[in-house]
């Protein structure tokens, strides 16, 4: 091939539709996959994150190859492998003499400023394409956010819902009169509560191949490898969509905040890990959704539900990520200092809901939207854990974690260290919250009912602590501020018993060797 376009596709671009691959003939192109050691080591991933994205690879590859594209796939074994994607990109030039690169823009941050230092390093045309995937472009959200003074995502969902017309009459109105049912979608769960098993995915050869490979070179790494059984083929995904559209989306709005220990799908899609990797199209998805619900399938609230975490969440965190990089990562509002505790790493605590999601996180490299936001996001809020600590913990521990969507969530949603662009309020809780949407409390070795000292909860001493700490910020928050008059009639005696408490169980919290997210 004389002079092709080289297309390089990265590990979460696993989309036949691609923007750089859309109109280009397969005589004329190479499209180049890298499998390189800085994108499995840059945080120490889940061993299950590194198999997902290296096995969903070399089955998309595979798939390429068979439709007669010419793919130039480099293993992460090969022997010259120069482990960068710039690295692999100047390897790929020598091979193949290329006149232009066409590459979909980066998701990431740090990839992405890599890529724009190709022109300088390489001497053909190189055409760097936004990643139409999304609904929303990084423009379009700058437009929407621009000289607003707060970025609410419900405004900005609102817009997504008239751009697609999803769930909206032709008259412009939201189907059932509101555009947000999520005050239906609280149910605690009772009990016995369980929900039908998702499929699972036995590893083929392919996937097979890639668990050895990854026990061998990342066994150092948290969490379990086995068993795996996430999709890693588009038509798997779409399996694990169908199963979710049939057994699980009626009741995904009344369970949505619901935890039962043990119970660790519950009524999610479980498809976030195929979403971001590309085998499956968000607003494609949301499409189904909506017919189940035109079918009289699925209730409204359930549609509406997950229909708003694709397109309104997760294009929303999106946007705001590009808008805010790179001083999200380093914002620390709130002047979170604390240490990550060794347990988020092993585990090992007496604190239930904490045990069981971290247990969740191991086995399967998941945990739940509420686990994530009201266990563990809202402990590491409450008891003042470094944003940076706790950003590493989330990008290394779960199957789909990609920064785009991590760092929203985790800097801005959960530790309110953006000082409230994204969040109306922190999302702090005392035990009484996790009682109430949960089965956890019962079993615990502490008591949710006792407030202070020896056996108490100690979400409930932490969250009084956090809320006088940061008493000057939050008093003037029409959302929060009311909660001070509760803490003031407290009177001194009984808030000294708060604050000491916290001390104390503070006191008892070892800090995490930090080997586990990076390495050094
Ligand atoms: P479902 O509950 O079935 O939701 C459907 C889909 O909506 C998900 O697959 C996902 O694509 C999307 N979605 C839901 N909530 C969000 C959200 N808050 N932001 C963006 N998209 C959303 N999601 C990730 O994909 N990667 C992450 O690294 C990630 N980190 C998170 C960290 C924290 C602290 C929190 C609070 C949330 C995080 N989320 C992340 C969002 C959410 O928890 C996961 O998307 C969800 O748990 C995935 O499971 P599911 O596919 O069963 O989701
Ligand atoms: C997560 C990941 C891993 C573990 N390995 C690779 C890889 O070897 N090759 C690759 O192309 N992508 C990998 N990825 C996904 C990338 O980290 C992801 O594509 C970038 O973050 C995008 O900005
Ligand atoms: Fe968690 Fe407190 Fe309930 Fe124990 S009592 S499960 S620590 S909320």
């Amino acid at each position: 091939m004389a002079s092709p376009i080289l297309v390089p596709i990265l590990g979460d671009q696993l989309t036949r539709d691609l923007a750089s691959l859309r109109g280009r003939t397969k005589d004329d192109t190479v499209i180049l996959m890298m499998e390189v050691w800085d994108e499995a080591t840059y945080v120490k991933h889940h061993k299950q994150k590194i198999a997902l994205v290296l096995s969903a690879m070399r089955h998309f590859a595979a798939e390429l190859g068979q439709a007669g594209w010419q793919v130039d796939y480099v293993r992460l074994t090969d022997e010259d492998n120069a482990h960068s994607f710039t690295g692999e990109v100047a390897r790929a030039v020598e091979r193949h003499s290329p006149r232009a690169i066409h590459v979909v823009e980066a998701g990431e941050w740090r990839v992405q400023e890599a890529i724009e230092e190709w022109p300088d390093k390489f001497d053909c045309e190189i055409d760097i394409q936004p990643d139409d995937r999304f609904l929303c472009s990084k423009a379009e959200f700058n437009s929407w956010a621009e000289g607003r003074k707060t970025l609410r995502m419900e405004y900005f969902y609102r817009e997504m819902r008239r751009k697609t017309g999803i769930l909206v009459d032709d008259e412009g109105k939201p189907e059932g009169g509101e555009w947000n049912y999520d005050s239906e979608n609280r149910k605690p769960p009772k009990d016995g509560l369980s929900a039908p098993q998702r499929p699972l995915f036995e590893p083929d050869d392919v996937t097979r191949e890639v668990l050895d490979l990854v026990e061998e070179k990342f066994g150092d790494h948290f969490g379990n490898l086995e068993p795996f059984c996430w999709p890693v083929t588009r038509d798997q995904a779409e399996e694990a969509a169908d199963a979710f559209f049939a057994e699980r989306l009626p009741k995904f709005g009344d369970y949505q905040d619901a935890m039962v220990h043990g119970e660790d799908d519950l009524f999610h899609s479980m498809l976030s890990t195929s979403i971001n990797v590309g085998l499956l199209d968000p607003v494609e998805l949301c499409r189904r959704a909506e017919e189940e619900y035109n079918k009289g399938n699925a209730p409204l609230n359930a549609v509406e539900g997950f229909i708003r975490q694709l397109i309104g969440w997760r294009e929303y965190v999106r946007g705001f990520y590009w808008r805010f990089m790179p001083g999200l990562e380093s914002d620390n509002a709130l002047n979170a200092q604390r240490s990550l505790p060794e347990f988020f790493w092993t585990g090992e605590t007496d604190m239930r809901c904490l045990a069981d999601s971290i247990r969740s996180t191991r086995a399967n490299a998941h945990a739940h939207h509420i686990q994530r936001l009201m266990v563990l996001g809202n402990f590491a809020l409450i008891a003042g854990i470094s944003p940076r600590d706790v950003q590493d913990w989330y990008l290394a521990v779960y199957a789909d974690a990609f920064e785009w969507v991590e760092l929203p969530n985790v800097a801005a949603m959960v530790l309110y260290a953006d000082g409230g662009k994204l969040a109306s309020k922190p999302y702090a809780a005392s035990g009484n919250y996790i009682n109430k949407m949960s089965n956890y409390c019962a079993d615990c070795a502490y008591s949710v009912s006792k407030k202070t000292g020896e056996g108490a909860c100690p979400f409930n001493a932490l969250y009084w602590r956090f809320m006088d700490r940061h008493r000057e910020r939050l008093e003037a928050n029409p959302r929060v501020g009311r909660i001070f008059s509760t803490w003031d009639r407290m009177g001194e005696d009984k808030q000294r018993e708060y604050l000491d408490s916290a001390e104390a169980f503070l006191g008892t919290l070892t800090p995490a060797n930090k080997g586990w997210a990076r390495a050094g």
